[in-house]
């Protein structure tokens, strides 16, 4: 996971800068009170039964309007800056705008949508340096949309999208996760922003929607397999389980379990509960040729 306190947009630098503020204010208390303790619990240590109790104090009104002024004060200034940093960052929940990416939270992994028709499943390529208006949904539970370099935590409600900005301010690749306990494969419900230069992500952009090459020899064995023997029904935009159009690009699976590998892929085959336990995708038996089939067709999907 990506820190949040190396920020890369304009938005999670204010974010830092707020929770530094805090940090040290809350720092200094610590070591006020801290400070307190230690020298009263020595200075006023007991000294055996026959020593004299020390002086009590009773009222003091310039202490107490000190210890309600200079915290009303300390709360005042965070309240201000706080809630001016939310102001700034957040975006318009019902400005009618269409969004530049839709995301969606599902039990157990993230997608995106872009208004060409593309469609990101765990690497969710975006232009570098521009901002973004970003709907967060989800299709199952509630989830949380978190990428801590860029943008603000968002929970993905379901029936209810949310908005928020999301900027890299430079090329790169920024990890993030689900925040909110969802399950059992919350762990493993992470995803890659990969930032890149506007004409690279345009060029990726625009193959997302390029029709793939027709499948040959067990490639194409395997695509009339995976239409009868039902993955069609889940692995497709909307349904209940990850598009798998460009799966062979991907540099992971089970967002974000395992590595993309053919031995990996192959376990999503014979045992998928093995591959991500608790997962919603059902064991279909299948011969060795059949699996086979499948693998070198997946596989095929560039
Ligand atoms: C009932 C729906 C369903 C069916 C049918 C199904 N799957 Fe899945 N599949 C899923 C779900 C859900 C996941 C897990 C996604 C996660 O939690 O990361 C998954 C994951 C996978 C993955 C790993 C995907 C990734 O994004 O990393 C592969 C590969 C896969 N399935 C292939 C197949 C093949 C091939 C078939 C047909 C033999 C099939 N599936 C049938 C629902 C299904
Ligand atoms: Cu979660």
């Amino acid at each position: 996971m990506g820190s949040p306190f190396s920020p890369h947009s304009a938005q999670t630098h204010l974010i830092a800068a707020v929770f530094s503020v805090v940090l040290v204010i809350a720092g200094v208390i610590f070591l006020v009170v801290a400070a307190g303790v230690i020298y009263s619990s020595v200075r006023y240590r007991s000294r055996g039964v026959t020593a004299a109790e020390p002086r009590q104090v009773f009222g003091s009104r310039k202490l107490e309007i000190l210890w309600t002024v200079v915290p009303l004060a300390i709360v005042t200034g965070l309240f201000v800056i706080t809630v001016r940093a939310m102001v700034l960052i957040d975006a318009p929940q019902e400005s009618g705008q269409t969004p530049d990416l839709v995301i969606t939270g599902h039990q157990w992994w993230w997608d995106a949508r872009y208004p060409n028709g593309a469609l990101a499943t765990g690497d969710i390529h975006i232009p570098a340096a521009r901002r973004l208006l970003v709907r967060i949904e989800s299709t199952d539970v509630i989830h949380d949309f978190w990428v801590p370099e860029l943008a603000r935590k968002m929970d993905a409600v379901p029936g209810r999208p949310s908005y928020i900005w999301l900027e890299a301010d430079a090329p790169g690749t920024y990890s993030g996760a689900c925040s909110e306990f969802c399950g059992a494969q919350h762990a493993w419900m992470r995803f890659r922003m990969i930032a890149e230069p506007e004409a690279s992500f345009n060029a990726w952009l625009l193959r997302q929607i390029q029709p793939l090459a027709e499948p040959t020899g067990a490639a194409a064995e395997g695509a009339r397999l995976f239409r009868t023997k039902k993955c069609e029904d889940c692995h497709a935009l909307g349904k209940k389980g990850p598009d798998l159009t460009h799966v062979a690009t991907r540099e992971f699976l089970g967002a974000g379990i395992s590595r993309n590998t053919p031995e990996n892929l192959a376990l999503w085959l014979t045992n998928p509960q093995a591959a991500k336990p608790g997962n919603r995708m059902p064991d279909t038996p299948l011969t060795a040729n059949e699996r086979a089939a499948l693998l070198a067709y997946l596989e095929s999907l560039q």
